[in-house]
């Protein structure tokens, strides 16, 4: 061979223009392209170039046709390696179009709804005075919801205009405190539970009511518990809730479960609109008192042996008073404007 068939140059012209070009090949729709004008089997120039071969002169067929499939050979890898870099890359990567000054893409961030955030807070407190969490079924009798909690089935409470019954005497339960005459049928005192969870009653929907809710119940039971250990447990709970300022106050009450009954109110430590302190209202926050003889007995501890306390709280109504919510109705709506308030902010 004397001189160099001008097609082995022009072979040579492109494959340097074709890698270059699959370098910059932004994403695999590109690259198919690019396929498809070198390789394809009716338009490519490669292609055009080896089924040109039989025109050639004989000897100049060799050489044209291995240039050809060289070219041919690199191409593919080529191709095959950028499609592998563009698909990894999400597709959008290498063709110089991302602009890195840009600021990230925000991402949500869930937080944790604020009547469970408020359950959280009463638990962790009640789980370091060495509580305990109880559970039990939503789906209840009326001897644990009531009857064994010393309230008569013709006690107003047990009616079915305020108790949402399932059939017969199934029932929601219209409070936590059968999780806590099942754990005492259980286990032998001391006990120290709290009963997290939701209760039903057959309620209006406005902006202090609602048919389902959350409760939290508390109850210790042990020989010697007093109305000293009661105030002294439920006062410290006040302080660790709403502050160390927080003054609390035992207001004589009634529950069919509790003699003596109590409702606990506070009176808060506040910031007035011209910066002094100054002091909230008296709210209410619970109601509770020494558990009654004959609930010990119905879960078969020996009231004379064994004395107890109870109390039990709506997280909803805490965490109204807590975040400044008017309406109850505002936790159940779950609007994302309201919502996101209580996230801890969103991930850079
Ligand atoms: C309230 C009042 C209360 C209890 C719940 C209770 C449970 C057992 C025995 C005795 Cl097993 N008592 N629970 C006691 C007093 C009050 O809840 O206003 N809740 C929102």
């Amino acid at each position: 061979m004397s001189h160099q068939n001008p097609l082995v140059l022009t072979l040579q012209d492109l494959e340097t223009e074709a890698l270059s070009a699959i370098r910059a090949a932004p994403d695999a729709g590109a690259l198919e392209d690019l396929r498809v004008s070198y390789l394809g089997r009716k338009e490519g120039r490669i292609s055009e170039i080896l089924r040109g071969l039989g025109g050639l002169e004989a000897d100049q067929r060799p050489p044209v046709g291995a240039e050809a499939n060289r070219v041919k050979d690199v191409l593919q890898q080529a191709l095959k390696a950028r499609e592998t870099e563009v698909a990894s890359a999400g597709g959008d990567s290498g063709a110089g179009i991302e602009d890195l000054t840009l600021p990230a893409r925000q991402r949500w961030k869930g937080g944790v709804h604020p009547v469970n955030r408020v359950v959280d807070e009463i638990w962790s407190i009640f789980r370091s005075m060495g509580f305990v969490r109880a559970r039990g079924p939503e789906a209840e009798t009326e001897w644990y919801n009531f009857v064994a909690l010393n309230t008569p089935l013709d006690h107003p409470a047990a009616d079915e205009q305020d108790t949402l019954y399932l059939r017969d005497s199934a029932l929601l339960r219209s409070h936590t405190s059968p999780v806590q005459v099942r754990t005492m049928e259980k286990y032998e005192p001391p006990i120290r539970i709290i009963a997290p969870g939701m209760a039903y009653r057959r309620d209006s929907y406005d902006a202090t009511h609602t048919p389902a809710f959350t409760q939290i119940e508390g109850l210790v039971v042990d020989e010697g518990i007093t109305f000293i250990d009661f105030k002294a447990t439920l006062a410290e709970f006040a302080r660790r809730f709403w502050g160390s300022g927080t003054k609390v106050r035992f207001r004589p009450s009634f529950f069919p479960f509790t003699e003596p009954s109590a409702e606990v109110d506070v009176k808060r430590v506040i910031t007035k609109k011209d910066g002094t302190r100054g002091e909230s209202d008296w709210i209410e926050i619970m109601g509770a008192g020494m558990v009654d003889p004959n609930v010990l007995e119905n879960v078969g501890y020996d009231p004379e042996r064994y004395t107890g306390f109870a109390f039990g709280m709506g997280p909803a109504r805490i965490a109204m008073l807590k975040y400044g919510v008017p309406d109850l109705r505002i936790f159940l709506q779950h609007d994302i404007r309201f919502l996101s308030q209580f996230t801890t902010g969103r991930a850079p």
